[in-house]
């Protein structure tokens, strides 16, 4: 379930104390989705199988932070770093290669080659606590264009190539 609102930053005015500063105006957009995480190995047992996630996104002024939680982790994991990423394609069960490449505002905006790290994607790595939760933040400086999209984990944390090994489970996130 994905959830669009938009929200205008506050800018308190007053005569008395704002006449030299300008005040800066946005409008942040804010994308929440959540639910159970999509199987992207089945027929194999993994640790992501009952697991769900929430996702959210803030886009104001050119910049975006995301925040990934997920609960439902099988615990035998625990103290594990595992993989996660926004790739540019949709969430379907069972086919890990529908959700594409990582997303990345490089080859959104036509740059050969393309730059690969935590700047030009949204990587979400996330270490499993002994709850069987996890969570990541990440702050990129652009906003990702609106579409289906997914937010991929991963069976290993990301190398400096941007690789984090097959593809474990995914959550969808349009807007
Ligand atoms: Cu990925």
């Amino acid at each position: 379930m994905t959830r669009y609102l938009a929200a205008t930053t506050a800018v308190l005015l007053t005569a008395a104390v704002c006449t030299a500063v300008p005040a800066q105006a946005g409008t942040a957009e804010v994308v929440v989705a959540h639910g159970n995480l999509r199987d992207l190995q089945l027929g194999t047992v993994g640790p992501f199988d009952h697991a769900s996630a929430r996702v959210s996104m803030v886009q104001l002024n050119g910049r975006s932070r995301v925040v990934l939680q997920v609960r439902g982790i099988d615990r035998s994991v625990a103290g594990r770093d595992f993989g996660a990423h926004l790739h540019a394609g949709p969430c379907v069960t069972g086919d890990g290669a529908a959700a594409g490449p990582h997303y990345n505002s490089d080859t959104v905006a036509g740059r050969v080659p393309p730059q690969v790290d935590p700047t030009t994607e949204v990587w979400l790595d996330f270490e499993v606590s002994r709850a069987g939760t996890g969570f990541a933040t990440t702050t990129v400086p652009f906003t990702p264009l609106p579409g289906k999209r997914a937010v991929v984990v991963h069976e290993m944390p990301t190398d400096h190539h941007g690789a984090a090994g097959p593809r474990q489970a995914c959550l969808p996130v349009s807007w």
